[in-house]
């Protein structure tokens, strides 16, 4: 049988956690036939609450779980841990400067960058999804030195299924016929998401998305912005923002990246950026990637048109100009 793997999530309290939670012990993130130990981290005021989260993983009874911690150290909670999946921060309310709540989430993501450091199994996976999560991820890894930056990354998949689901809704196929949409990119309304390179498989074969939607217009204008704008969406709907498809999807990136992408499909990645496509190196931005024995490739060599270049490069501006802020709140 499998050593259990310890899966790190924190903010675990909150929406995304509780949603989070039992499709890692139900094997949903690492596989059917792999046992995990939870290990769950919050604040003190959330610290009853997480009690509770852990009360109803034990009632669950998942046979691949096999143990819980729930804690508010972040020592205890960053031990061992093979995954890291950071939920945790500090959200923009109303009223609030932007540099504000940067100088709340840059203090979080360096010390738990630290502690994660000393404190995790070697190789730890870390993905990030609180936001703003690229730039939390940069956080992260310039506060980790020790932690090689092929392991640390931001969530960008909810867009990149958004994406598919966008196209599946519009030519009425399955989903699950849809590939290779690309996000490029922030994780924030200046993303781009790219139907250039995607593909249908049809009863003929693979074809373009774009020769089957026929209408540039479309997907130059409406089905870009509504993939951007599709958070902001869920929120009017629900009054509340996404959170079974942000932890669906953090499922999707672990498990993508530790088993592996299907021939012939990518999917998007908020990784460092090694200067692939002329985005700035240093940055966390979204790119195409395939992923092979635990680790991500960026798909190279795809054509990039004028239209996407502009977008490419207004989105690489807005990184650099959030860490440009991040720095400047750094004490
Ligand atoms: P919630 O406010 O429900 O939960 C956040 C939890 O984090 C709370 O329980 C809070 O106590 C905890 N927390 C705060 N500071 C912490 C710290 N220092 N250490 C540990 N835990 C801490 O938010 P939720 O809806 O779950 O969203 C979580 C984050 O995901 C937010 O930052 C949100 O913006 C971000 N999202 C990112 C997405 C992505 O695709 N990258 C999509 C969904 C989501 O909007």
């Amino acid at each position: 049988a499998k050593q259990p793997v310890r899966v790190l999530v924190t903010g675990a309290a909150g929406q995304i956690g509780y949603a989070l939670v039992p499709m890692i012990a139900r094997g949903v993130m690492l596989g059917p036939d792999q046992p995990v130990i939870l290990h769950m981290l919050d604040i003190p005021p959330a610290a009853e609450a997480l009690n509770g989260v852990k009360m109803e993983l034990i009632d669950a009874a998942f046979p691949l779980l096999k143990g819980v911690v729930a804690t508010t150290d972040v020592v205890e909670a960053c031990t061992g841990v093979g995954v890291a999946v950071m939920v945790g921060g500090f959200p923009r309310k109303e009223g609030m400067e932007r540099k504000d709540v940067m100088t709340k989430n840059v203090s979080i993501y360096k010390s738990q960058a630290s502690a994660l450091e000393k404190h995790a199994a070697a190789n730890c996976k870390v993905l990030v999804v609180a936001n703003p999560a690229n730039t939390n991820a940069l956080i992260l890894k310039e506060f980790a030195p020790s932690i090689p930056e092929k392991n640390i990354s931001c969530l960008t998949r909810l867009d990149h299924n958004r994406a598919l689901g966008q196209i599946s809704e519009r030519l009425k196929v399955q989903v699950c016929d849809v590939k290779n949409a690309i996000i490029w990119g922030n994780h924030s309304s200046s993303q781009y998401p790219d139907v250039n390179h995607a593909t249908v498989n049809t009863p003929s074969g693979e074809k373009p998305v774009r020769e089957l939607v026929k209408d540039d217009a479309w997907l130059n204008g409406e089905f870009i912005s509504t993939v951007q704008q599709r958070g902001a969406a869920i929120i009017k709907a629900r009054k509340l923002s996404s959170a079974l498809s942000a932890a669906s999807a953090a499922c999707d990136h672990i498990r993508d990246w530790v088993l592996g992408t299907p021939e012939g499909t990518w999917v998007s990645m908020g990784v460092y950026s090694d200067g692939s496509y002329n985005v700035p190196a240093g940055l966390i931005y979204s790119f195409p990637v395939t992923c092979r024995n635990g680790e991500w490739t960026i798909v190279q060599g795809l054509p990039i048109d004028e239209f996407s270049r502009k977008k490419m490069d207004a989105t690489a501006e807005e990184l650099s100009e959030e860490k440009a802020l991040a720095y400047s709140c750094l004490s």
